[in-house]
């Protein structure tokens, strides 16, 4: 039986756990303890299909060997080397291979060591650029209502998810927001993108330059799919115009490809899904298969050039972190790509797509489900809330998936799904299958 009575509350007290109810965790704790390939090992023994990838993030699948090896080897060789005025081999080498895999003209890479540093790193790099062009006026960033940028100040700033923001004083300055993607009451179980409605969306962006004045604004950031605010599919030709105004105002266009970065929609990048490249490409996440922390953030060379001139002995970019392009972090990164090459992981989405689509849309009407959306590998149902105890619905699935050996994830009253790209179709059938069952029992 469980070792959750083994573990009293007491035991759970220090850690002060992200993103979570804590008291009602500490309560009914539940307690991965091993993980191999598809599946995760709970404190009671039980095994649990990985629905989500841990947090969208371990996308080869748990503990392979390769980044394993990679980890094991690094430590005992060369733990750590001082990431400013000096380097390690590997550092470099993920860089190049990052770029060669890359979007076209995407040749330059910062090191981070999370989501939520990629994002502030890239803001600063768009402000800086702009400043180092002598065009110092243009010191606006536009994101977008429910955009989730991770949960630093300059993140939240951007990022339009009012929880993350509210309690948080004044944030930056010199922000504005484009509308969100979402038409509730129109569009419900659309596979994919919608046809319609895309280039007016986008042209929103038009009203704001409009507003503000083209010479005021640096970047505008948006996820090419909105992931943590519930799965939001943009509408088909919305990135392209994005990138169309963007362009003829010059902003930059930035990308935060933390989630649907490094396979996630069956193509490398987003940007090659969508055909559109932004002049800053963020990431996190799949980079290193989620083993260890460790972001990067993609630059082209007209923005990276811009920086390189002046007195050659002066730092260019006055930015970095103490773990930036950390010796482990770098064999991690290199050895995951190389898992991903060796197994078609970045492509391996494309081909389940059609299968994972019809799987999900098998849900539609069951008890509550309102909405099914999907792209890629990415999945959402959205349930009707219980009047007046809005998220309850979704957490009591997320509890009894988790009770019955499916890990799914909610946000409000939307279960997100995202499997590691090595989910087998029957995986699928076991997922969807057993979440179907699970829906039939809701409150
Ligand atoms: N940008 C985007 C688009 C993200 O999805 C971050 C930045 C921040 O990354 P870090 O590494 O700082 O967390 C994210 C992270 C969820 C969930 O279930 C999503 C994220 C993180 C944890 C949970 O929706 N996204
Ligand atoms: N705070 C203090 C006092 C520091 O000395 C440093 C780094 O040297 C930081 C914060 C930033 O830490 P990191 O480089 O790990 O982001």
């Amino acid at each position: 039986m469980s070792d959750r009575r083994n573990v009293t509350p007491n035991d759970l007290s220090a850690f002060w756990m992200p993103f979570t109810a804590n008291r009602q965790f500490k309560k009914a704790p539940r307690m991965f303890v091993g993980a191999k390939d598809m599946h995760y090992t709970t404190s009671d023994g039980r095994k649990v299909l990985d629905g989500t990838a841990g947090l969208w993030c371990v996308n080869a699948g748990h503990c392979r060997p390769k980044i394993v090896e990679a980890i094991q080897e690094q430590a005992a060789e060369l733990d750590y080397a001082p990431a400013f005025q000096m380097g390690h081999p590997k550092a470099f080498e993920l860089a190049n291979a990052l770029v060669s895999i890359a979007p076209e003209g995407l040749d330059h890479v910062l090191y981070t060591n999370s989501g939520s540093e990629s994002v502030e790193t890239a803001l600063k790099v768009a402000l800086a650029y702009h400043k180092v062009k002598g065009d110092a006026g243009r010191f606006r960033l536009i994101g977008r209502e429910r955009g989730y940028h991770g949960v630093n100040f300059g993140g939240i700033s951007v990022g339009g998810i009012v929880t993350n923001r509210k309690m948080f004083g004044t944030l930056l300055t010199g922000v504005d927001h484009m509308p969100h993607t979402h038409t509730p009451g129109k569009n419900q179980f659309t596979r994919g993108e919608r046809e319609a409605g895309g280039e007016d969306l986008a042209s929103e962006l038009e009203r704001i330059v409009t507003l503000h004045d083209a010479s005021t604004i640096a970047a505008v950031i948006v996820e090419p799919v909105a992931g943590s605010t519930g799965v939001l599919i943009p509408p088909k030709g919305y990135l392209q115009k994005l990138r169309e105004i963007t362009k003829k105002h010059g902003i930059l266009l930035i990308f935060d490809e933390v989630i649907t970065g490094f396979g996630r929609l069956g193509t490398p990048f987003a940007a090659d899904y969508f055909g559109v490249t932004p002049d800053i490409l963020v990431t996190a996440k799949g980079l290193t298969n989620g083993v260890i922390p460790m972001g990067a953030v993609l630059v082209s060379s007209e923005i990276h050039d811009a920086f390189m001139q002046g007195p050659e002995h002066v730092i260019e970019f006055m930015h970095g972190y103490t773990y930036s392009g950390n010796p482990i972090a770098s064999a991690a990164g290199l050895a995951t790509l190389e898992t991903y090459k060796d197994e078609g992981l970045l492509t391996r989405g494309a081909e389940l797509a059609p299968y994972w689509a019809d799987a999900l849309h098998s849900l539609k009407g069951l008890p509550h489900v309102i909405d099914i959306r999907n792209l890629g590998l990415i999945g959402a149902i959205e349930l009707e809330p219980i009047a007046g105890q809005p998220t309850k619905r979704a957490f009591s699935a997320f509890v009894k998936a988790f009770e019955t050996g499916i890990l799914i994830r909610t946000t409000g009253d939307i279960i997100a799904m995202s499997p590691p790209l090595i989910i087998s179709k029957a995986q699928i059938d076991e997922l969807i299958g057993t979440l179907g069952s699970i829906l039939k029992t809701l409150e």
